[in-house]
């Protein structure tokens, strides 16, 4: 697990053990979600308003129920500032994946999106299924190939073949779309790994149930199976923001916006610290069945 080749996050490279799961072959489609939905009647976090209490000093304009929505650019942009293609769109959600006037019709084998994690745990409990672990999911996404750096070998496009959903060209202003998708794939349209999983690389990023740490950190706290590590909730916020304290969880598989000139984490390895508030128009997310439940 992890990797000493790449991102600093991803290092060390370290052992791991993952006890008996099985994993969905694709992640949660909008008509799962629909399906959910009807028989729950849940509304998602990016459906409803903020409490203002709970974000002090926010502006109202973000307190609208809104979502977090990739906008391409129309020049070139300071790569630093992720603000320069991501706005908060009022109405975003689920059923609008762009805001007010985008819809689902024609995406129901697409991802799910604009899932916050109170979402995810909501589904797989009404699914009767549960969200993998870190270590759980990168095992399953390494699909057999032990310490290789994509999903299927070395080798990121062999004989010149796309792998995975992700961006071609000069993110975030050219989309070369050389894979065939802009935006999401419907599930399954690129090879299944190893273990005959689709779209464990690309397409959208992938919830887990851990709490961010590096993996430093995270080989020393303790606490049930091996499997079951990761990190403390109370340690996963943003250092870089020390006044905003939402926890944050590890998220993984890279998306349809990881680009070689931006964020090249297509690989199993890669690792991301998401938010638990935050939904977007890339993550979405895929359940296992645990041979021993967690509960
Ligand atoms: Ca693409």
């Amino acid at each position: 697990m992890g990797s000493d080749r790449h991102y600093t996050e991803e290092a060390p490279a370290h052992k791991e053990t993952v006890e008996g799961f099985w994993m969905d072959k694709y992640t949660v489609t909008n008509e799962q979600f629909a399906r959910f939905v009807e028989a729950t009647g849940h509304v998602t976090l990016a459906e409803r308003p903020a409490n203002a209490d709970d974000y002090p000093g926010a502006k109202p304009e973000l307190l609208r129920a809104s979502s977090s929505v990739f906008q391409k650019s129309s020049h070139r942009v300071d790569l630093r500032n992720h603000y320069n293609w991501w706005t908060y769109v009022a109405g975003a959600s689920w059923r609008h994946p762009e805001g007010p006037g985008s819809s689902i019709a024609k995406r129901w084998q697409h991802p799910v999106v604009h899932i916050a994690y109170e979402d995810a745990e909501a589904y797989v409990a009404w699914a009767g299924k549960e969200i993998p672990t870190e270590a759980e999911w990168e095992f399953a996404a390494r699909g057999g190939l032990d310490g290789a750096a994509y999903a299927w070998g070395e080798e990121f496009t062999p004989g010149g073949k796309q792998m995975a959903n992700t961006w071609q060209g000069d993110f975030p202003v050219q989309n070369l779309r050389s894979d065939g998708y802009e935006g999401t794939a419907p599930v399954g349209q690129f090879p299944a790994n190893g273990y005959g999983l689709f779209d464990m690389i690309g397409n959208v990023w992938e919830w887990t149930m851990d709490w961010y740490a590096t993996h430093h950190a995270a080989s020393k706290t303790c606490c049930g199976g091996a499997s079951r590590k990761g990190g403390d909730r109370e340690q996963s916020y943003d250092p870089q923001s020390p006044d905003i304290r939402i926890p944050r969880k590890v998220i993984k598989g890279g998306s349809f916006l990881c680009a070689p000139n931006y964020c090249k984490r297509y690989r199993p390895a890669a690792r991301m610290a998401q938010p638990i508030d935050t939904s977007t128009s890339h993550v979405g997310l895929r359940l296992i069945i645990r041979a021993n439940p967690v509960g």
